[in-house]
């Protein structure tokens, strides 16, 4: 039920599935995520990040809303364009600036870079720069989750384009015979590399529409409206966790900047990207925590502390020493134990 007052729309809050925790961890996250890549962006102008990256900025509100409807144990398969979800687990800001700076502070010690960010403590199973190679890897985390019984769920994320690759259309008929628990996440940002995807895909939605074709339900979410994603998270977990087999989500969204540092992305039709603008996820939540009565201020202090938080991040990864050279020989080989083999 909607009040109409002098202000604003003022939603009933009885009617909050969600609650105010959440929502206000959901902002959070976008938040952090946002300024988080900004400041990457920044520090890669002054050439204190070297190589590429691929942002996320626009697509927030996916990472925030799987990471927050996540619990500990779940396991998370990104790709190149991991940042996102690997600072939706927890994982610190300060950790992820470092990779990229390759300071010795860096979640990897600087050796894996902005591509490959992997904190098995916090569940993120790695950063795939290879499109659709972690798609049966997350089935081989499910499958090992189911015969343990331990009720985790993996998630991978992965764009549009993605679909188009073999392993993805393995990997759900794969997941779907021994009803996995993982669930498939489609961001849909409308381009692959630098070619629009509706252009080389033969169905409008590329992950939805083809999911029949796995005895799956067909799934599109506004991927701009983070408690859209998180309820449809939450459904797809509750039905893993209950032996029921995989999800596949096609969330729509926009990537503000172009496919990575290299590219101006002047190939978006004029006013794409203001009209995407119009619907920036961010902007969206601050004016459904307003419409639930949340005060400005409350939003505004968040923004206030998570930005101290990514000054603070950025001065000490710019104070940490690089790596000792020693490193290049660590953690090279995982030898996975020889005792099977006699
Ligand atoms: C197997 C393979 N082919 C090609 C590439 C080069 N490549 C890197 S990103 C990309 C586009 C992927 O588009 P999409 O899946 O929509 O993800 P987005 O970058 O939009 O998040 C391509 C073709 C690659 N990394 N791996
Ligand atoms: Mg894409």
């Amino acid at each position: 039920m909607a009040k109409k007052t002098a202000e604003a729309t003022v939603l009933d809050r009885s009617n909050d599935d969600i609650g105010e925790a959440v929502r206000l961890e959901l902002y959070r996250k976008q938040q952090v995520i946002r300024q988080a890549e900004q400041r990457a962006y920044d520090l890669f102008l002054q050439n204190l990040v070297k190589g590429t990256s691929h942002l996320s900025l626009g697509q927030e509100a996916i990472a925030a809303a799987f990471g927050t409807a996540m619990r500990p144990g779940d396991l998370s398969f990104c790709t190149y364009r991991g940042h996102a979800h690997t600072l939706a687990r927890g994982v610190s800001v300060e950790s992820v600036l470092g990779e990229l700076m390759q300071r010795d502070n860096g979640l990897m010690r600087g050796k894996g870079g902005s591509m490959h960010l992997t904190s098995v403590e916090h569940g993120v199973m790695g950063s795939y720069a290879i499109i659709g190679a972690h798609l049966p890897i997350a089935c081989g985390a499910a499958l090992t989750a189911q015969y343990k019984g331990t009720g985790d769920v993996a998630v991978c994320f992965f764009g549009d384009g993605t679909t188009n690759i073999g392993a993805f259309h393995e990997a759900l008929n794969f997941a779907a015979i021994w009803k996995l628990p993982v669930v498939f996440v489609c961001e849909n940002n409308l381009y692959m590399e630098y070619t629009a995807i509706h252009e080389v895909t033969a169905v409008k939605h590329p992950a939805a529409d083809r999911a029949a074709a796995y005895g799956l339900e067909r799934i599109v979410v506004d991927g701009n409206d983070a408690d859209a994603v998180y309820r449809t998270a939450q459904a797809a977990f509750a039905k893993a966790r209950a032996g029921d087999g995989p999800s596949l989500i096609e969330c729509l969204t926009y990537r503000h900047s172009g496919h990575s540092r290299a590219d101006p992305a002047k190939y978006r039709p004029e006013g794409e990207l203001e009209r995407w603008k119009e619907r920036d996820p961010i902007k969206v939540y601050r004016e459904r925590l307003k419409s639930f009565g949340i005060a400005e201020s409350v939003m505004t202090s968040i923004d206030q502390e998570v930005a101290r938080m990514v000054d603070a991040a950025t001065e000490a990864c710019k104070a940490a020493p690089m790596p000792p050279e020693d490193i290049l020989f660590t953690d090279v080989y995982a030898d996975g134990g020889w005792a099977w083999r006699n």
